[in-house]
């Protein structure tokens, strides 16, 4: 288990990233780092980057490029491991490039989920913000409706899943990805997994990963 192992997942707001990344260190091991959360948890503590982030998250924009870089990069190099999941990053080309500075990739999964069935799962999501776990009113409920199985904390719904910032949320992906995976396509790291359930779609990722690196366990 101590091969170097680096990864993204790419794919629209709510297209499952979250889902599959927490199966993905499941199975195989990795570290996950979610931009999203990282953001989120600068917001809680107050700091100087979130209270600047959390103004573009509300309303579905990106947060600037340069931020970003420097955000995940540092946290890239605080992380005791090369075997690593990101999340969320990157999410344009410049940002695409400047990791690539930093660190050779060895995949890039993209999720092609459609936008219609995205609307209609995000209203179902709550989110228990310091640990970034994720539930589902039907796909996948606490135990305790509106409690975090682990801690018994308070879910809370993210202020930028509301329709309108869904609605933004989307428009930007759907500008970025495409110079996006075409860098990705061009490097040979690009897979594309389409579905509209996590749970058909996640089969296949496993199998597709257990051609690269040994699975610590099975799919279902
Ligand atoms: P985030 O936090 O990265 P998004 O918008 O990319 O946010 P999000 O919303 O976290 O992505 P996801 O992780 O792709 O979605 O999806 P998920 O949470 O796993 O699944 C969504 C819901 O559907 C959950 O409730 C889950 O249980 C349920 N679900 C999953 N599969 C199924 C299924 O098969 N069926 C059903 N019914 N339900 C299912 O980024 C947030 C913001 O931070 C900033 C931006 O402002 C961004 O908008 N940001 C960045 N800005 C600039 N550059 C970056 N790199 C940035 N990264 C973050
Ligand atoms: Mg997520």
């Amino acid at each position: 288990m101590s091969k170097l192992f680096k990864m993204v997942i790419l794919g629209s707001p709510g297209s499952g990233k979250g889902t599959i990344s927490s199966r993905i260190v499941r199975d195989f091991g990795l570290t996950h780092l979610s931009s999203g959360d990282v953001l989120r948890s600068q917001i809680i503590k107050k700091t100087e980057l979130g209270v600047t982030a959390q103004k573009y998250m509300k309303q579905g924009q990106l947060v600037p490029d340069k931020l970003m870089v420097d955000l995940i990069t540092s946290e890239l190099a605080g992380l005791e491991t090369s075997r690593w999941l990101l999340d969320g990053f990157p999410r344009t080309k410049p940002q695409a490039e400047a990791l690539h500075q930093h660190d050779k990739l060895d995949l890039v999964l993209s999720l092609e989920v459609p936008d219609e069935v995205i609307i209609e799962r995000i209203k179902g999501r709550w989110t228990h913000l310091p640990s970034g776990r994720i539930y589902h009113t039907e796909f996948n409920p606490p135990k305790v409706a509106g409690v975090d199985d682990v801690t018994g904390e308070p879910l809370v719904q993210r202020v930028d899943d509301s329709p309108e910032s869904v609605a933004a949320r989307l428009k930007v992906y759907a500008t970025n990805t495409d110079p996006l995976k075409e860098f990705y396509t061009q490097l040979g790291l690009l897979q594309t997994f389409h579905g509209t359930e996590s749970n058909e779609i996640w089969p296949r990722i496993h199998k597709y990963l257990h051609t690269l690196m040994p699975a610590l366990s099975g799919p279902f």
